[in-house]
């Protein structure tokens, strides 16, 4: 029989593969439906080992799941709108377009390369104006809907990106992209109101138990729920005592701690508090604290261990619990988009109160103590704040029992406790404040100054304001020629923004920010269901019938970002009533990293990066597969091993020999009779049907390194009998079987493989894509001998095979010849038999 030859086998079949549509979708409707789906990827250039990694997983689950019978819907296509593209045709001085084209056919070109299963009628990119249509459609829709919006406010602005940034990309305080720090500034952008959906993005989160609870964790912390309250303050006259009609509203988590108010604190962006010190003295340092903190990110202000910088304003608010007078300073420590942006002041239940106190000498009270606290005793009964501040070095603990509060003294504080509910009642009974739940989670900044994006469709009218582009006049075509090089920004492309009102007819300008990438790649998934639609997104029939996504494979690094904005767009499109269902992804499998052999993460400026090209040119994109597959469960990162290589392609080889071997003894046609096999026959059979089983369970899942480990468990009993059992002794059915089912459960791995031996060896038609998946019986997996151990006194001392139905009797019998030697003339105290497992003598 022929040499594996990968090279040759590889590029027959992809071609035969192309000319016959193999992976073209069935749509068949008579079989259940299964949407298997990888991230599409950014074409930044040619593929790189992580994307192999996460296209060959998903390619291995489609195809297992078309031989187990299902409808598999499989696409592919590329986030091709984004700033990369951008920058290199400024570099180049090339267009946008045809650098992402170009990076595009490579990376297609690899991708077939690789045998994946894609069905290529359904591929598009977002830069396709068939495709970005549908986005600004859909951005009409939501302003219909008051779901899209515009607002002046602080923004990130990106030094480096030149453009503003959504919070969520800006990561630990840093550009998502560049890395750079963004500045903040005021500027009139356009938003999806995200925030209608907070509560049920935090919801659903327990409806997807097919989701790793890691990613979950992190996109309830991003929407940060917390019940709360609001509570007035009344501000005093500059005289600081008499009440003015103006109130200062916090928002705290901890009602319970109100008579341990030492201060109010108000963010620097606040203009409430610049109106506060305007004219005074206080009004330098204002300044000053403002100046600075514009420079430090909001994740920084917030980090507890950054030293807190205020000023007074001179001014106090008034306690409405006790009528005490709180002095109103400003520190960098707050926020403006939290909450109310402002905040009361708690040295005695909160550290960086307590930090802020100590630092500006502010009274820290003790309101709340531990029962075991000496403190606790002398306070215990003490309604009135006579204990004004302690010499503590930290903030009391968080719970505890409530001293110094007045009617609410000997409650127990704490994070939604008694003492906060009786507190909020009193204050909602006497006006000054109410129940509330607060989101961290802030509207999703969509516009971007940049020009290689989807222009929002948009047009502002002096007269009329921001008016839609009217329907029929969609898409807004993103112009081509741009000079990009020369700096030129669709801002000062005239051709495009000079327009005319849609309402009115007047001369108006077209809005020239494009929508940020993450509005493509919301929705691109639903698009596959009926990619060619000109008159609608999708048809609901389609999208019913495919939506949700089975499983979807991608990068740990969108947990918040792309996978959080999909939920709310796949809600937002229910809404709408597009689509039937609630979220887009019932099972997320986010594959680990693949590192350089260091374990050290692979980058071009590391220069440690292995293209997936040095692997296929020697090896095959079998082996590459085989390898990726195998060397550790999907989730786990590993070090990229030449060795593994090599030895996933020895394994090949051999499993290639051994089909063969089988395959000549085999006869396609012979019926399988158990009652006459001989004994090797019979166990090679067991052993088939034991590893089947246990391959099909991991391949179930997604444990494709132990369902591969089944497989060669099995190679390894078929190579043994090959050896031991003379041709003409061999069973025809029994081999052709197991010849089979090795090819068939490599299949979805190493496609190419198998389809050559499927064919040749087998001796079969069409494609082994379209075979089956073999049935297992754990009947046939069972033995009918097991071995157990025999112990003198615990100790092992001989190995014995018995039939797996012996008996206590039988085994105890057959435990004591063993060791007849060892035993003779000792004394039998006691005789242990564990059934299966072992025989335990204690002889003395
Ligand atoms: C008084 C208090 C006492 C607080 C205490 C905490 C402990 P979470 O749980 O994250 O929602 N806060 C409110 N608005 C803020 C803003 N704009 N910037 C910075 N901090 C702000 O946090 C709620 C708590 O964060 C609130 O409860 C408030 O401090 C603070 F022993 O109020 B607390
Ligand atoms: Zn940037």
């Amino acid at each position: 029989y022929p040499s594996y030859d990968a090279q040759a086998i590889e590029k027959k079949w992809q071609a035969a593969w192309e000319r016959d549509d193999l992976y073209k979708t069935d749509e068949d409707p008579s079989k259940p439906k299964k949407y298997v789906l990888e991230m599409f990827p950014y074409p930044s250039g040619d593929l790189h080992m992580g994307h192999a990694r996460n296209y060959t997983i998903g390619d291995a689950m489609a195809r297992q799941a078309r031989m187990r019978g299902f409808d598999v819907l499989h696409p592919m296509g590329f986030d091709a709108f984004g700033l990369p593209a951008e920058n290199a045709a400024i570099k180049h001085n090339t267009q946008a377009s045809k650098w992402t084209h170009q990076n595009i056919s490579q990376a297609v070109e690899t991708m077939k390369r690789m045998g994946f299963s894609y069905d290529y009628d359904r591929m598009f990119n977002t830069c396709d104006p068939e495709y970005y249509k549908w986005g600004q459609w859909m951005f009409i829709k939501m302003w219909e809907k008051g779901l899209a919006y515009r607002d002046t406010s602080p923004v990130n602005w990106c030094p480096t990106c030149q453009t503003v940034l959504a919070n969520e990309q800006v990561v630990d305080g840093k550009c998502w992209r560049c890395g750079s720090v963004p500045e903040k500034r005021n500027l009139s952008q356009w938003y999806f109101k995200i925030t209608d959906y907070a509560q049920e993005l935090l919801d659903d989160l327990d409806k997807l138990g097919g989701w790793p609870e890691n990613v979950k964790a992190q996109q309830r912390n991003w929407i940060g729920r917390s019940e709360g309250a609001e509570i007035d303050f009344t501000l005093a006259a500059e005289d600081g005592v008499t009440p003015t009609d103006r109130k200062v509203t916090v928002f705290t988590t901890r009602a319970d701690t109100i008579f341990g108010v030492s201060f109010m604190v108000l963010p620097p962006e606040s203009e409430f508090a610049h109106e506060l010190v305007s004219g005074t003295e206080y009004e330098q340092a204002y300044l000053e604290l403002k100046a600075a903190t514009e420079k430090v990110s909001s994740v920084d202000r917030q980090g507890s261990d950054r030293e807190k910088h205020g000023v007074f304003t001179g001014r106090y608010v008034i306690n409405p619990v006790n009528g005490r007078q709180v002095p109103v300073w400003v520190a960098d420590y707050v926020l403006m988009d939290y909450g109310t942006g402002a905040v009361m002041g708690v040295p005695c239940g909160d550290q960086r109160d307590f930090d802020f106190a100590k630092k500006y000498g502010l009274e820290i009270a003790p309101i709340i103590c531990k029962e075991d606290d000496p403190l606790y005793e002398e306070l215990k009964d003490e309604k009135e704040l006579r204990v004004r501040s302690v010499d503590w070095d930290h903030a009391m603990a968080a719970e505890g029992i409530l001293v110094q509060s007045g009617e609410f003294t000997g409650l127990k504080g704490g994070k939604h406790s008694e003492a906060v509910d009786a507190i909020i009642k009193w204050l909602s009974d006497n006006g000054c404040g109410r129940e509330t739940i607060q989101f961290r989670l802030r509207d999703w900044l969509i516009s971007r100054q940049r020009y290689w994006g989807n222009p929002i469709p948009m047009i502002h009218c002096d007269d009329c304001g921001d008016v839609p582009v009217p329907e029929s006049d969609l898409p807004v075509m993103l112009p081509d020629n741009l000079d990009l090089g020369a700096g030129e920004t669709l801002a000062e492309y005239a051709p495009f923004y000079e327009t005319v009102c849609p309402k009115c007819g007047k001369p108006a300008k077209r809005i020239t920010d494009t929508m940020d990438t993450f509005t493509c790649s919301s929705w691109y998934y639903m698009r596959y269901t009926d990619p060619h639609n000109d008159k609608a997104p999708f048809s609901r029939d389609a999208v019913n019938r495919w939506m949700p996504v089975d499983n979807y494979v991608g990068g740990i690094e969108h947990a918040i970002l792309h996978l959080l904005y999909s939920r709310f767009w796949t809600k937002v499109m229910r809404d709408l009533g597009m689509i039937d269902v609630d979220e887009p992804f019932t099972n997320l499998l986010c594959q680990g990293m693949v590192k350089d052999e260091h374990g050290d993460v692979m980058s071009k400026s590391k220069g440690n990066v292995v293209p997936p090209s040095s692997v296929i040119e020697p090896y095959g994109a079998d082996t590459m597969r085989l390898t990726i597959l195998f060397v550790a469960p999907p989730e786990k990162d590993f070090d990229w091993d030449p060795d593994a290589v090599a030895g996933a392609n020895r394994f090949l080889k051999r499993a290639w020999r051994i089909v063969w071997a089988l395959a000549k003894s085999g006869d396609k046609e012979s019926k399988l009779d158990l009652s006459s096999l001989d004994s090797q026959s019979k166990e090679l059979n067991r052993v088939l049907h034991e590893m089947g089983l246990r391959c099909t369970n991991d391949f179930d899942r997604c444990q494709f390194n132990t369902a591969i480990s089944a497989v060669m468990e099995l190679v390894n009993a078929a190579s043994k009998y090959v050896l031991d059992v003379p041709t003409e002794k061999r069973d025809a059915a029994v081999c052709y079987r197991v010849a089979h089912d090795i090819v068939a459960m490599l299949a979805p791995i190493c496609p190419h493989w198998a389809e050559e031996l499927f064919h040749a060896a087998l001796g079969c038609d069409g494609s082994v894509y379209n075979e089956p998946w073999p049935t297992f019986d754990t009947s046939q997996a069972k033995s009918d001998t097991v071995e157990i151990a025999v112990q003198i006194k615990g100790k092992v001392r001989a190995r014995i095979v018995v039939s797996a139905e012996a008996s206590k009797e039988e085994l105890e019998r057959a435990a004591k010849e063993a060791v007849a030697d060892q035993i003779a003339g000792k004394e039998i105290k006691k005789v242990i038999v564990v059934p299966s497992r072992l025989v335990n003598i204690v002889a003395v």
